[in-house]
């Protein structure tokens, strides 16, 4: 029979490794800037609850499991982002997962006629020609990816735009990325962001998600992308 002090010294143990694990900050799920309902008739109030409260949720508690006693367990989202190659598929889907939406509810807002900054507008007519047409070049690389992912509008290295698109939960800001940056606008093209209310129809989700960009919140990115 274990002694009165072995069994206490063990409660401790678990106590201290339970607060210490709690200490370390796990990921959280943020909260939305706005209601569920905020973006209809563009996105369903149903839709949007679900996949903050259970998708994104699911992407965080799976996160902070996956990352418990490895090396990743101390790094920002970020910089275990950038160095995914060196982490379990687990990570890479769950960090990722965290990393888009948590920028994906950003870029929406109910709010009207959001406009993109003179600076920003200027980088997109140098690389797009027209806001018209990123809008095209972002919406054929959403329709295109094949099964789940993202369609990204992101800064390079040399503070130029592209557009690109990922598979499952990547993106660009990892190291196993095609085309490496910091993303500025994301659209998830995961069924779960759009069947509900548009069934399979990708075309008609993108059509539209434009109404409900949050054109500050993306120029305010740029802005920030260009200052490093
Ligand atoms: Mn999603």
């Amino acid at each position: 029979m274990k002694s009165f002090k072995a069994i206490a010294i063990c409660i401790v143990a678990t106590l201290i490794t339970t607060l210490t694990a709690n200490a370390q900050s796990a990921f959280q799920l943020p909260q939305l800037e706005y209601p569920y309902d905020a973006l209809e008739t563009n996105i369903d109030e149903q839709t949007m609850r679900i996949h903050h409260t259970k998708h994104h949720q699911g992407y965080v508690n799976n996160l902070n499991k996956a990352i418990e006693n490895t090396p990743a367990e101390n790094l920002t989202l970020e910089a275990m982002l950038k160095s995914i190659s060196k982490y379990s598929t687990a990570i890479r889907n769950n960090a990722g997962g965290h990393y888009n939406h948590s920028l994906f509810w950003t870029i929406l807002t109910p709010k009207e006629n959001t406009q993109p900054s003179a600076r920003l507008v200027q980088a997109i007519n140098q690389e797009f020609g027209s806001l018209d047409n990123l809008k095209l070049t972002l919406n054929n690389a959403a329709a295109t990816r094949f099964g789940s992912g993202w369609a990204w509008l992101s800064v390079d290295e040399n503070n130029r735009l592209f557009v690109s698109s990922t598979p499952n939960q990547d993106n660009p800001i990892m190291d196993i990325s095609e085309k490496q940056g910091k993303p500025i606008l994301g659209i998830d093209v995961w069924e779960h962001a759009y069947y509900l209310q548009y069934q399979n129809s990708r075309g008609g989700y993108l059509a539209a998600i434009w109404d409900v960009i949050n054109w500050e919140e993306v120029s305010k990115r740029f802005e920030a992308s260009q200052k490093q």
